[in-house]
């Protein structure tokens, strides 16, 4: 990967005259010469894959010349290189995105327009990397987007999948879960790097041995080795030369231990050791389900953590850089948990592998990490079980062991007397069965630690590091998430892009804090009307394509109302099921009822094996087959659930939303990210006060955003003091009609069992206080019903969010991060 520094070369160099010509006739002819030459057809026989192969190929030459300047200046002497290690990157089609950054999208798009090409339908043949399962993911591939749009040096190392989040069906209204098999047509954006590659153990034992300097050392003898062969994928930023990489890892077997077994005869037994090897990156894992005991699961971590960090000190070699300079070249974020046994691993490599000694290989790795959490439920905060861990691990767990001991002791010393404080802020749980815990791993081996929103943030301070906070307050601070403007405004919401360009030019797009000068056109009736029109149309796209994927017609004008995420019970789908019922319910006592029309659109997948959720799902399905066919409702109200809720779907989704249902139980959404995308794109929120919610409302302002709800101190001292959702209930007549519809069986054919697990644990437990926040939900909800009544001052509130959401661009995010924690700045790539 990294050539010569010395080397001037350019791509008109290696082939004059060349792939690199941006002109439209320059493209036309690279396409056909790649339909030809790489596909093997003529245009005639060529099929929508091969047009579509051919096409990325084009596109892909385009960033080549940029991605190798790019890694060739990326060790330059003194630059400090961003490592993003991240377990999943929701990166979604790459195609449009990348004719975006070039600039030449709208050119392309007139071109094949002119010509009679059906463009679309060459993009829709874009298979998407699923390589996440959600906002974690995805809020990764935005904030690679940033990093080379702000011309940042940096690397995304993360985990080739082959399988990566599952599809979704839904048949007869109940998930059904399929695999997602996107590399079978191939994968033209990834550079296959077969000579960059390796060595990963795995298992078997330790064993000290005295160095040539008498010195005591450990090496471990691993059990067993797998290779990690590099795969790249070029990260072209907006309109720069910055081409950065996303190295994701392919496990594979080492082949001479095969040939070995193969030698002695044991041919299956080598065949089981690759197959054994290659699973390791097999598949990605749905979250929301209790990992402690996936082995693989660790295994992956470990895997493409080792990989990444052999790497980057091969890399610091390459530049010629001294170990103990590492950290001044290299920073390492830790998006959650997941890569944290990174901390353990960059010292077995300084000190097993490069002899280097304890305290100077511990500041290295504590100035070289940050940690970045993401959650603030106690079920999603990893941990491993010890004999799990030192089973595959046992150097680690050794140094676990040492860096735990020389903590505590630290502990004990800022806290006298504090008898408790040392098990707490322990590395491993000792209450029952041993487990090592990996926020606090993260915690230890960090220079820095965020929250991804303000709430959430000072939660962390307050409830689960509390004691970390204490002790090192200024490793602490925010840094509250954002998202590309170029994927989810310039790419999904083409219509609503022209028009702000036509009013304040395009800066906005890398200058977001621009859309303010929108404000001052929330009062112009002219520009209401346009941006009426806009979302009319979107929402026109949207209505098409769920006939398509659903057979359900809705009604574009009536209103869109959404929540797109994963389905989890701290989300509270079901809250908002509750509040179709009710409207529903109205209507059958008065089937004449004046209310405004709404079409409830969900979307999101359920962990495979996460009981409650996959529940929900049946229950959205089922309202919807009766609300969706009773006479009485008139096609008031339709119920929608779009199936298997992508990347790629979401570009239709968020620009056609005019409800954006943000209504999860506050202090358990960490951030959202969803939230922003639906209010860039001009939808008002229906939302408590949690996660990134609260800093939305603040920017949109009180009167742009339908608040209800408990606050996060309310959810807390509630549970405290006890919270009896049953005496809830009995207050409210409107909630028991509604439970009641459910719990007679009329959402399921007279059947009073299908969704008795739902209505039990709401009636008594309740563990995210639906019932607490069933009447003032309702009441914003009437709210909603009245100001969409007034279609200029909705759209006049849908301007203003627009104009206000600036600050939830990735950019800022970004530039916060490069400010506080990694203190790096911009070096623009020259192409020579
Ligand atoms: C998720 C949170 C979201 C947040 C994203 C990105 C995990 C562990 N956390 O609220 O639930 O927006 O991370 O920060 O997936």
């Amino acid at each position: 990967m990294v050539s010569n520094p010395k080397d001037k070369e350019s791509a008109a160099d290696v082939c004059p005259g060349g792939r690199s010509e941006l002109s439209l006739e320059g493209l036309r002819r690279n396409f056909r010469e790649h339909l030809f030459y790489t596909q093997g057809r003529f245009p005639r026989g060529a099929t929508k894959n091969d047009l579509y192969m051919a096409l990325a190929y084009t596109v892909r030459d385009q960033l080549l010349h940029r991605w190798i300047k790019s890694v060739e200046q990326m060790g330059r002497a003194g630059l400090r290189i961003v490592s993003y290690l991240s377990a999943e990157f929701l990166l979604g089609p790459h195609l449009e995105n990348n004719l975006i950054s070039l600039g030449i999208y709208d050119e392309f798009r007139k071109t094949c327009d002119v010509e009679g090409f059906d463009i679309q339908a060459i993009f829709d043949q874009e298979d998407e990397p699923g390589l996440g399962n959600g906002g974690l993911g995805r809020l990764a591939a935005c904030y690679l987007d940033s990093l080379a749009t702000l011309e940042i040096r940096a690397m995304g190392y993360g985990i080739r999948y082959e399988f990566g989040i599952f599809d979704q069906e839904i048949r007869d209204g109940w998930q059904v879960e399929r695999t997602d098999e996107w590399l079978h047509n191939g994968n033209p954006w990834e550079l296959a790097r077969p000579e960059i590659t390796f060595q990963v153990g795995f298992g078997g034992r330790t064993e000290p041995y005295e160095d040539e300097h008498g010195r005591y050392r450990v090496r471990w003898l691993p059990h067993r080795i797998v290779k990690g062969v590099a795969y790249d994928t070029p990260i072209l930023g907006y309109r720069v030369n910055t081409c950065n990489l996303l190295r994701l890892w392919k496990a594979e077997a080492v082949e001479s231990f095969e040939l070995e077994d193969f030698n002695v005869g044991d041919y299956y037994g080598a065949v089981e050791q690759k197959v054994a090897s290659e699973n390791i990156t097999k598949v990605l894992y749905p979250n929301d389900e209790p990992l402690q005991g996936k082995q693989l699961r660790l295994e992956q971590q470990y895997f493409f953590v080792s990989c990444s960090l052999q790497d980057m000190l091969r890399i610091h070699r390459i530049f010629g850089g001294e170990l103990k300079h590492f950290a001044e070249h290299f920073v390492i974020q830790l998006n959650d948990t997941h890569p944290a046994i990174g901390v353990a691993e960059l010292m077995r490599l300084l000190i097993d592998e490069n002899g280097m000694d304890w305290e100077p290989a511990w500041e290295i790795t504590r100035s070289a990490f940050a940690y970045t959490n993401h959650t603030l439920l106690p079920e999603a905060l990893e941990k491993w079980p010890i004999d799990l861990f030192a089973g595959l691990f046992p150097r680690h767990m050794e140094i676990i062991f040492e860096l735990n001991r020389r903590f505590l002791d630290e502990v004990r010393t800022r806290f006298p007397g504090e008898g408790e404080r040392p098990a707490r802020m322990s590395l491993i749980d000792e209450h029952g069965e041993r487990y090592v815990r990996m926020a606090h791993l993260a915690c230890v081996g960090s220079h820095a630690i965020n929250g991804v929103a303000e709430l959430h943030s000072r939660l962390l301070k307050e409830t689960v590091l509390r004691d970390f906070y204490e002790m090192m307050p200024e490793k602490f601070s925010n840094k509250t998430n954002g998202v590309t403007p170029r994927r989810f405004m310039v790419l999904s919401n083409p219509g609503l892009s022209q028009l702000i360009n036509g009013k304040i030019g395009d800066a906005w797009v890398v200058k977001p804090e621009d859309l303010r000068q929108l404000e001052k056109f929330a009062d112009d009736a002219s520009f209401r009307e346009e941006w009426h029109r806009v979302k009319l149309a979107n929402k026109q796209n949207l209505a098409r394509l769920i006939l398509e994927r659903t057979g359900i017609e809705v009604d574009p004008s009536s209103l869109f109302d959404i929540q797109v995420k994963r389905i989890h019970e701290y989300k509270r789908q079901h809250l908002n099921v509750l509040h179709i019922i009710a409207l529903y319910n109205r209507i059958k006592k008065d089937p004449s009822i004046d209310l405004c029309p709404r079409t409830f659109i969900f979307g999101g997948k359920a962990a495979p094996g996460y009981f409650m959720a996959k529940r929900i799902i049946k229950l959205v399905n089922c309202v919807g087959d009766v609300v969706n066919h009773d006479p009485d409702v008139a096609g008031r109200l339709k119920v929608v659930f779009f199936p298997d809720f992508n990347v790629k779907n979401a570009k239709l989704i968020y620009p056609a939303c005019d409800l954006s249902e943000q209504i999860s139980t506050a202090g358990k959404e960490a951030s959202g990210t969803g939230n922003m995308k639906f209010s860039m794109n001009g939808a008002l929120t229906i939302g408590t006060l949690d996660g990134a919610n609260v800093e939305i409302r603040e920017e949109v302002g009180a009167e742009n955003f339908f608040l209800f709800g408990l606050t996060a101190e309310e959810v807390a001292s509630l549970h405290r003091n006890g919270y009896h959702p049953l005496e809830v209930y009995r207050t409210n007549a409107e909630l028991q009609e509604v439970v009641e519809r459910i719990s007679s069986g009329h959402f399921s054919n007279g059947d009073p069992e299908l969704f008795r697990p739902v209505v039990d644990s709401l009636l008594f437990h309740d563990t995210f206080m639906l019932f607490a926040d069933f009447g003032p939900y309702l009441e914003a909800q009437r709210q909603v019903d009245a100001a969409y009544r007034d279609p200029e001052r909705w759209t006049r509130m849908s301007i203003l969010n627009t104009a206000r959401m600036g600050k939830f661009s990735s950019d800022r995010a970004i530039r916060e991060y490069c400010r506080d924690i990694w203190k790096v700045k911009p070096v623009p790539v020259t192409l020579d």
